[in-house]
């Protein structure tokens, strides 16, 4: 039994709720709420579990793991099935790429410590946070629509089964929305419907949690 801890809106935590359901993971989700009393990754307690103060946090016995897509990788070594990674070396070198970009160049922008230096230390309203990452979320998306765009069409990501850069993308799209910075991505909007109709996107879905927030 995996334990998870997770905000219902990160986007992170997002991916790995999905990955999760889709490798039918025997688990349970605690809650770590980023914005209340200043953020409950700051507590001594969470912080003894996770230095890097982010969710999401994966634990499993007395392994405890942070970073997405370490856990992807730690969740595909251990339960091998279904694979979540295509079989051929340069799909799946290709898939970790399109990863990658969600969470190494993308989802950074937009994480909670991110804007709230940008406000605090910097001086920046609403307006402009929000200008600036709508920048951001936009060059990103858009390489990610032109590089799928170069390949044969399939109905998920890299495949005709959803994977990890399913995993990360549904997340994106997700917040993207939110902040307002959705433009015309046709594959990428259509895969994303397609995973949205999925039980184990349905599941993961931030309005699904025992956590969310109206
Ligand atoms: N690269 C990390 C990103 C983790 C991350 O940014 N988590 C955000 C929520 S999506 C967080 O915990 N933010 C807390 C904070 O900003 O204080 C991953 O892929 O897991």
């Amino acid at each position: 039994m995996f334990t998870l801890y997770s905000y219902w809106r990160s986007s992170s935590s997002y991916r790995v709720r999905i990955a999760l359901r889709l490798k039918q993971a025997e688990h349970r989700i605690i809650p770590i709420h980023l914005l209340r009393d200043g953020g409950e990754q700051h507590r001594p307690d969470y912080h003894a579990l996770n230095p890097q103060e982010l969710v999401p946090l994966l634990v499993d016995g007395e392994f405890a793991l942070g970073q997405s897509l370490a856990i992807f990788q730690y969740l595909e070594a251990r339960l091998p099935q279904p694979p979540l990674v295509p079989q051929d070396p340069r799909q799946a070198a290709r898939m970790w790429s399109f990863c990658q970009s969600v969470a190494c160049e993308i989802q950074p922008m937009q994480n909670t410590r991110v804007l709230g230096y940008l406000g605090r230390e910097l001086g920046l309203d609403e307006a402009q946070r929000g200008v600036w990452l709508r920048h951001w979320l936009g060059i990103g998306l858009d390489a990610l629509e032109e590089e799928l765009g170069r390949q044969q069409p399939t109905p998920y990501c890299f495949g005709e089964t959803p994977g990890y850069a399913d995993c990360c993308l549904v997340p994106q799209m997700f917040a993207a929305e939110r902040f307002g910075a959705v433009r015309s991505w046709p594959r990428l909007q259509a895969i994303v419907a397609r995973c949205r109709e999925h039980p184990a996107f349905i599941e993961a879905a931030p309005e699904r949690q025992a956590d969310a927030e109206a």
